[in-house]
């Protein structure tokens, strides 16, 4: 059949290109592990934000404000429970991570320190609406002591 050639070798071409383009476009999706990274990144990113004017109040280098104060904590206490998901062993082997590997054989203990990040970011939350300026910062402070627990053990500086 003299017609059916040329078809067949464009659907060739076509098809191998169509194949080609779909592995290009495999190899610039990054992977699950590396999704997850940037994920959890972009959360402490998002809490570290948040932390800074609370910490500058509680240092006394930014006046108090318990409004800001009380949104800041409530952002905190929305953001810190949503850092589990993303310590999946896809990322266990990544090289752009501060996580000592450490973590991995200590996972009790880690799941430990995260609900007590929850548990302080939650209780500063509920003590920010209450607007006393002093049991906030005392609240910040004992935040600010479960941040530096985990990242005294787990987080390479
Ligand atoms: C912060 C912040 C941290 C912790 C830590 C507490 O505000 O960004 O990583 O507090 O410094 O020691």
């Amino acid at each position: 059949m003299p017609r059916s050639r040329p078809l067949t070798v464009a659907a060739v071409l076509l098809a191998t290109l169509g194949t080609l383009a779909v592995g290009v476009a495999m190899a610039q999706q990054p992977s699950k592990g590396e999704q997850a990274l940037k994920y959890r990144k972009a959360v402490y990113q998002a809490i570290a934000w948040n932390m800074g004017p609370m910490g500058a109040m509680a240092q006394d280098k930014m006046p108090y404000d318990a409004t800001e104060f009380a949104r800041r904590a409530e952002n905190v206490a929305h953001l810190t429970p949503m850092l589990d998901e993303s310590y999946i062993a896809e990322t266990r082997e990544l090289a752009d991570s501060k996580l000592k590997p450490e973590m991995w054989t200590n996972r009790a203990d880690f799941d430990q320190k995260m609900r007590t990040l929850a548990d302080k970011s939650n209780k500063l939350a509920t003590v920010a609406k209450g607007g006393d300026a002093a049991a906030s910062k005392a609240a910040f402070m004992e935040l600010g002591n479960a941040c530096k627990d985990c990242h005294d053990k787990y987080r390479n500086k």
